[in-house]
């Protein structure tokens, strides 16, 4: 929507911080995003999982950001709209890890 995402901070940021991170989620070093790696048994799964998550990320107009070399995806999640973490980033996160 056309809303400015608010940005997570103090114990709400520290609360969903530590259920991403439960499920091998890290903070990116330098930047207030989280990145996750995740593996594929080939390329064919790999880009499975990318296209159902860029369907998720067209509907939800938030997108992430992504590095895919053959069976390996590496995706680092941020909000550009309010230079930091908000609610778009744990509510893809989620969708995304009930993937695999
Ligand atoms: N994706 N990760 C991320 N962060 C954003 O701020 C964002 C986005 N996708 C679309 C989007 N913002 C649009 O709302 C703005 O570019 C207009």
């Amino acid at each position: 929507g056309r809303v400015t995402p608010t940005k997570l901070e103090g114990s709400e940021r520290t609360q969903f911080l530590d259920e991403l991170k439960s499920r091998g989620w890290t903070t990116v070093a330098n930047r207030d995003a989280i990145y996750k790696e995740f593996t594929f048994e080939n390329f064919n799964e790999a880009f499975g999982f990318m296209a159902r998550v860029a369907l998720k990320a067209e509907v939800m107009n938030h997108h992430p950001e992504w590095f895919n070399v053959y069976n390996r995806v590496q995706i680092t999640l941020s909000t550009h709209d309010c230079s930091g973490l908000s609610v778009r980033d744990v509510k893809l996160a989620k969708f995304i890890d009930n993937l695999k």
